[in-house]
């Protein structure tokens, strides 16, 4: 089997209720900027990345893939996908201007799109291509209901909806309102609201300084917190440290963060308790592997980012022993033939060959703004 033609795509599908905010980003549209990756075959692999649905820079990221990565996988074995990774990982061009950003998620897009044509080839779905049970739970939380931008009573009413009505077990809320303290009083009503056993986490997206995460921080205790999602700014590792040495709420991140060397300085430091990794940022499923099996050789636990809208992480966490929990937000599964889907707090296991990844062709004239 041989790569003939990369076709990159921009899609930009429309989010909740019109627009959610977190407390850095608002959000209208959800972006992926992706590519099919054809062959000689017919067989065909999906990847994309996820964005804020910034098309010149949905299109920088597309332009990498075509025109940086592009040429080195042409008429390859797409089946070598690791050999292919380490290629493109070590392209002269990329070690000068990429590794992180712009270039990274390119090649994280193409190495999806590469384990997506393997599984397909090999007739299975990549999580039994990968070793996975099939009868494994991965419980879903559902993020969709607490954003920042949300008043405290919608905010409690989605909470509560999701808990009650949709069967979700856990889910998460944004903190980073201009005083902490009514970011406290929003995690206490939305608490006391879900009652005593769902799970409750939170997220600042980054935006809080040391003395704030300490001072105010130390009492999510009280509302029973699972983690404080990105408490500090993203690379900082000494900071993140001092907090999860001074706060009993454990400290989860990852997002934002790009290889494997990323990752272990906050592993060894002991500043991270849920490792959070997103497929589509940090260099695809063959760096995600290599992310996974660092955070289980220190017993940590993985859950990931929900960045490629769940589709080929799922695939991932229920091949990976260190993973129990997948982020979920819903805005795009309108645009998957098979999209993840939690029945009663716990996501079904897909059954389609391939990553999970493969688009609808009408998710393609619908959202592609890619001309
Ligand atoms: C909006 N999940 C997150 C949304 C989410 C963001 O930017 O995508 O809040 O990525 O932090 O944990
Ligand atoms: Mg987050």
């Amino acid at each position: 089997m041989k790569i003939t033609q990369l076709d990159p795509f921009i899609l930009h599908v429309p989010v909740t209720r019109g627009g959610i905010a977190d407390s850095t980003h608002s959000v209208t549209h959800w972006g992926m900027p992706g590519v099919v990756i054809r062959t000689d075959v017919g067989l065909s692999g999906f990847g994309y990345c996820g964005t804020h649905a910034h098309l010149p820079s949905d299109k920088l990221i597309t332009s990498a893939m075509t025109d940086l990565f592009g040429p080195l996988l042409i008429g390859q074995d797409p089946r070598k996908v690791r050999h292919l990774y380490r290629a493109m990982d070590r392209e002269p061009v990329n070690i000068w201007i990429g590794r992180a950003g712009v270039t990274q998620m390119a090649l994280s897009a193409i190495d999806i799109a590469l384990w997506d044509l393997k599984a397909k080839a090999a007739d299975q779905p990549l999580w039994q291509l990968l070793g996975g049970d099939p009868e494994k739970r991965i419980v879903g939380y559902n993020t969709d209901g607490g954003w920042l931008n949300w008043p405290t009573d919608q905010l409690v009413d989605d909470c509560k909806r999701m808990i009650e009505v949709e069967g979700f077990h856990a889910v998460k809320m944004k903190l980073g309102k201009p005083q902490p303290m009514e970011d406290l009083r929003r995690v206490e009503a939305v608490r006391r609201a879900i009652g005593d056993d769902a799970r409750l986490m939170v997220d600042a997206n980054g935006k809080w300084h040391l003395a704030d995460a300490m001072q105010y921080g130390r009492r999510l205790r009280d509302y029973d917190v699972t983690w404080f999602e990105e408490p500090l700014w993203h690379d900082d590792v000494t900071n993140h440290a001092t907090l999860a040495k001074a706060i009993d709420t454990p400290i989860a991140l990852g997002e934002l963060l790009y290889n494997v060397d990323q990752f272990r300085p906050f592993i060894e430091a002991g500043a991270v308790h849920y490792v959070q990794p997103d497929v589509m940022r940090l260099g695809g499923i063959t760096a995600w592997l290599q992310v996974a099996e660092l955070a289980d050789a220190h017993r940590l636990p993985l859950v990931p980012h929900h960045g490629d809208m769940m589709q080929a992480q799922i695939h991932l966490c229920i091949a990976h022993r260190s993973c129990w929990m997948l982020e979920y937000i819903p805005w795009t599964l309108d645009c998957f033939e098979e999209p993840a889907r939690v029945v009663d707090g716990a996501y079904t296991t897909p059954t389609q060959p391939g990553a999970g990844t493969t688009l609808r062709d009408d998710a393609l004239a619908r959202f592609n703004v890619l001309t």
